[in-house]
């Protein structure tokens, strides 16, 4: 599934304030669970922490981003930056002043991996990318001036580009676990595998996460605005706290977005082994016939087991 079995790197970088220790402590607090801090180095102020997906062990980096910790970093970067399997980089999108300095620190990086011949994905995410901002022309004009100056190293690097904000925990998701895929050859399967079952039924979304909220796969309906997509990840994640709360398998839902459409929706937990995953399922709601509504959730369960069984491909 990997390319080798050995512990997995990943490095947040990025200058200080930029919004790594949040992003990180987002993606852990939000699914309640106590990661464990099994080393702490407030000497070099590189925070780890490690958790499992998928089978595999991760070490999760958070590099201090003051300046004499990335002067040290640069003056010893076999020692701190070698060996690193992904490279989310942080830039506070909200502070241009700083853009240049950004930008230079994650030049000398990428120079020293370059000199290396170290070539992991970097995964550049601009963050505090808040709803207020989303719209704003000058700083949408500044991002995208930094997304062209970087392409002088896609030559060399697989360069991904992401948009974050701590006020939409789904955006934080979506770039860790974006990231995380390409480790892992075979998750775009999963997101075939929607893809291929919505044209069957009337479907807004269907995804499937891990216990720890990490996307393996999802389909949404390419029409759907993002603040529904993230009004269904909202109700997604106070559906998947009652399963463990209540100790369930199962739970079936009815929304409504804003501009009043109904929706239904499903969780369903699948275990294997120790490993639990989520399925999420959503379809519109037709007023006029609720029964075909729930025909289509009984479908879903009996697209069950082609599901289990690309999971259990995906963990062998
Ligand atoms: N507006 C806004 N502020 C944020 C966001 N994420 C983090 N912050 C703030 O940015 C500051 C720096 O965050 P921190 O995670 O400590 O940055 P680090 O130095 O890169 O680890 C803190 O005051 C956070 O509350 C965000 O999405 N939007
Ligand atoms: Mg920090």
């Amino acid at each position: 599934m990997l390319v080798d079995d050995k512990v997995k790197k990943l490095a947040f970088l990025g200058l200080d304030n930029a919004g790594k220790t949040s992003i990180i402590t987002a993606i852990t607090k939000k699914f309640g669970y106590e990661e464990e801090i099994f080393k702490l180095m407030p000497t070099r102020k590189i925070a780890r922490d490690a958790f499992r997906f998928l089978g595999i062990e991760f070490v999760r980096m958070d590099f201090g981003g003051q300046l004499q910790y990335r002067e040290e970093y640069l003056k010893h970067p076999t020692k701190y930056i070698s060996g690193t399997d992904l490279i989310y980089y942080v830039i506070d999108a909200q502070n241009s002043e700083r853009f240049v300095e950004t930008v230079d620190y994650l030049d000398q990086i990428l120079l020293f991996l370059k000199e290396e011949r170290e070539y992991p994905p970097i995964c550049i995410i601009f963050h505090k990318f808040d709803p207020q901002i989303r719209n704003e022309k000058e700083i949408n004009q500044r991002i995208l001036t930094i997304k062209q100056a970087l392409t002088r190293y896609s030559h060399d690097f697989d360069i991904f580009f992401f948009e974050t904000t701590i006020y939409d925990i789904k955006s934080v998701m979506d770039a860790f676990s974006s990231g995380l895929s390409l480790l892992f050859e075979k998750m775009e399967m999963v997101s075939h595998l929607f893809a291929e079952m919505s044209k069957n039924y009337n479907t807004l979304m269907i995804a499937l996460f891990d216990a720890k909220g990490i996307t393996i796969g999802e389909y949404y309906k390419p029409h759907l605005h993002l603040q529904e997509k993230i009004r269904i990840y909202d109700k997604y994640l106070e559906t998947q706290r009652r399963i463990i709360d209540q100790n369930r398998r199962m739970f079936e839902f009815s929304d409504k977005f804003d501009n009043g459409q109904r929706y239904s929706g499903l969780v369903e937990l699948l275990n294997f082994g120790n490993l639990d995953f989520y399925l999420l399922f959503i379809i519109e709601e037709d007023k006029e016939d609720l029964a075909s509504t729930i025909k289509i959730l009984d479908k879903i369960e009996a697209a069950k087991p082609q599901m289990e069984n690309m999971i259990l491909q995906l963990i062998q």
